[in-house]
């Protein structure tokens, strides 16, 4: 016993002084303001499963792969305060979220902790605003293909659940969207439109309800994936061009001063090329960028490529003044359906 007790105090000690050294390390990072690391989490049609890369040091970048039941999924989704995953399930047509994953290791199963219901036919992007869980679907509404039309589901997350709140009818084909405080940005999929809704989730019955303003991006040919950076006032919208081209013809712009430019374009007008940066060509391996993350810190810009040689997550930086850029990172990504930048 007493020998017990002497190894179970040395190895305390052991442990107390790695956790001190650790302490200090942590106070040398913070020190040198890289306490922070950052994570690009990412979606896929290919096998449903979530894949997330620390890109914190580029020259040294991690991949961690979680096994899901799921076989597609999109819009992936993370909360480091929660440490929590979310994911639209294009095989379960749901919500479905992970808890206390962060220490998985790469190639582990995990398992549903909060499911929504199965109301959705084609979930795509999802945009979190608090409690409220918003996703595009971008199936057919009303049995003719021919008039563009689609769905946001409105769900709350209870904690046990994702509850369906209310669903809006748009009279715009639908792909990605995303929260600026209260208002819901959305592409209008198959142009080169992007559309606003102001004050979105006041919208709390099932309804029919069109856009608050909608302008044009010339330039573009067809938009899929947006994000916004409200520190720099940043927004980029990416190119799919031809869905059957899936190899060269995509590219992505960016919009700095995007507040500005995006209200002195009146209702229906179009946002000229020259106030945007555009980054296209044979470079840079983009055919179909579906989904699209940026980190001003670093001004790098991540993009799930469905298309390019099967699929890619792709990240630029050094934009300049766009043009055809080679990607700084490129990695396999079957049938990448889209990312999410979180730091923690
Ligand atoms: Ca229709
Ligand atoms: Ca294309
Ligand atoms: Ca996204």
């Amino acid at each position: 016993m007493k020998r017990l007790n002497l190894a179970k105090l040395l190895s305390i000690t052991v442990i107390s002084s790695i956790f001190l050294m650790s302490c200090e390390d942590n106070d040398d990072n913070l020190d040198n303001d890289t306490g922070t690391g950052t994570y690009l989490y990412t979606s896929n049609n290919a096998n449903g499963d979530i894949t997330y890369y620390n890109v914190t040091d580029m020259s040294d970048v991690t991949t961690t792969a979680l096994l899901t039941s799921s076989t597609a999924a999109d819009g992936i989704y993370y909360n480091p305060d929660e440490d929590v995953i979310v994911q639209a399930s294009r095989s379960n047509f749901a919500l479905e979220a992970y808890t206390n994953t962060s220490m998985s290791s790469s190639g582990t199963s995990i398992s549903v902790s909060i499911a929504g219901s199965t109301d959705m036919t084609s979930p795509r992007e999802l945009a979190v605003n608090g409690d409220f869980y918003v996703v595009a679907d971008n199936a057919d509404v009303d049995g003719d293909p021919d008039t563009a039309d689609g769905r946001l589901y409105i769900y709350e997350n209870t904690g046990s659940s994702f509850t369906l709140r209310n669903v809006i009818t748009t009279d715009f084909k639908l792909w990605g969207i995303i929260f600026e405080g209260d208002d819901l940005y959305a592409i209008v999929d198959t142009t080169n439109e992007l559309a606003v809704y102001t004050d979105f989730l006041s919208n709390t019955t099932d309804a029919a309800v069109s856009a608050t303003k909608t302008i044009a991006i010339e330039g573009l040919v067809r938009t899929h994936g947006l994000t916004y950076d409200a520190t720099s006032d940043t927004m980029i919208l990416t190119d799919i061009a031809e869905a059957t081209n899936g190899q060269d013809d995509g590219g992505f712009h960016v919009i700095t001063n995007f507040m500005t430019k995006f209200s002195s374009t009146t209702d229906g007008g179009t946002l000229a090329l020259t106030d945007q940066i555009r980054v296209a060509g044979s470079e840079t391996m983009l055919g179909n960028p579906v989904d699209v993350a940026f980190d001003n810190a670093t001004e790098t810009v991540y993009i799930a490529e469905a298309g390019n040689n099967g699929g890619r997550i792709l990240a630029f930086n050094n934009i300049g003044s766009g043009g055809n850029i080679a990607p700084v990172l490129n990695y396999d990504l079957a049938s990448a359906s889209s990312v999410y930048l979180v730091k923690y």
